[in-house]
């Protein structure tokens, strides 16, 4: 084993539309409080909120729909958008799980490396429990964990703690700017999961994990660096 695939210890994934399709249930909670709000939410915007908090996500669409409110009405809002929410994800199936997602986080664990799951979600436990995915975590850092938002990187230094590896022996996989902003500001390889038009700053972006293998991933890795140098 040389270079990257040796110093590489762990994996962590972001859960909200990078290991499970979650993201799309989100968006609609969102865009069903904006509408009754008297605004409109497009998926455009929903790009620039993913991996937001829940607070956070509350507050730049009220800055979009250039409304005030109280920290006692940004609650209950963000509550009533939290109900809906969990209403959706209520009978989500071991089928929600994204093409291939399964498959890879197998293949890393059998190629020994620890994986951890960092999610600004406080249902990220209630999301891994109904698809079943609990048991191919080694730890989970989740919106309950966490006190500071992205970009800042503690969700992915609490994930790479919580496995007892540095920064520099883990992989991010992350599907929003901002998150990819983080894990490099946190000293991670990150790659970035979906459009290479909003993931710029990861270190490679992939479309998904369907097709991939761990051994491909790393070919690719290595392919990429030596065509930088
Ligand atoms: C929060 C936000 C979501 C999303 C997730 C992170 O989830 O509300 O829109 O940004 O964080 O993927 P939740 O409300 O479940 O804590």
């Amino acid at each position: 084993m040389t270079g990257i695939a040796a110093q590489k210890k762990g994996c962590i994934f972001n859960l909200d539309g990078v290991i499970v399709d979650t993201s799309r249930y989100h968006y609609v909670a969102w865009k069903r409080l904006c509408n009754q709000l008297g605004f409109d939410f497009t998926p455009e915007q929903h790009e620039k909120l993913r991996g937001l908090s829940r607070m956070a996500s509350l507050e730049q669409l009220l800055e979009w729909g250039n409304i005030y409110m109280t920290e006692a009405e940004k609650l209950h809002w963000s509550d009533v958008k939290n109900n809906w929410y969990v209403e959706m994800i209520s009978d989500l199936k071991p089928g929600d799980v994204l093409p291939g997602a399964i498959l890879f986080l197998r293949q890393v664990r059998e190629a020994g490396l620890k994986v951890a799951l960092a999610s600004a979600s406080r249902s990220a436990r209630q999301v891994l429990n109904t698809t079943r995915l609990d048991a191919y975590f080694d730890a989970i850092i989740d919106g309950n964990s966490t006190r500071k938002a992205i970009p800042d990187p503690e969700c992915y230094l609490l994930a790479a703690r919580a496995l007892g590896l540095e920064p520099f022996e883990c992989f991010i996989f992350e599907d929003s700017d901002l998150g990819v902003l983080a894990g490099v500001a946190g000293g991670f390889f990150v790659i970035g999961v979906g459009d290479p038009d909003y993931l710029s700053k990861a270190h490679m972006v992939i479309p998904g994990f369907e097709n991939l293998s761990y051994t491909d991933l790393l070919t690719r890795i290595t392919a990429n660096m030596y065509s930088h140098t």
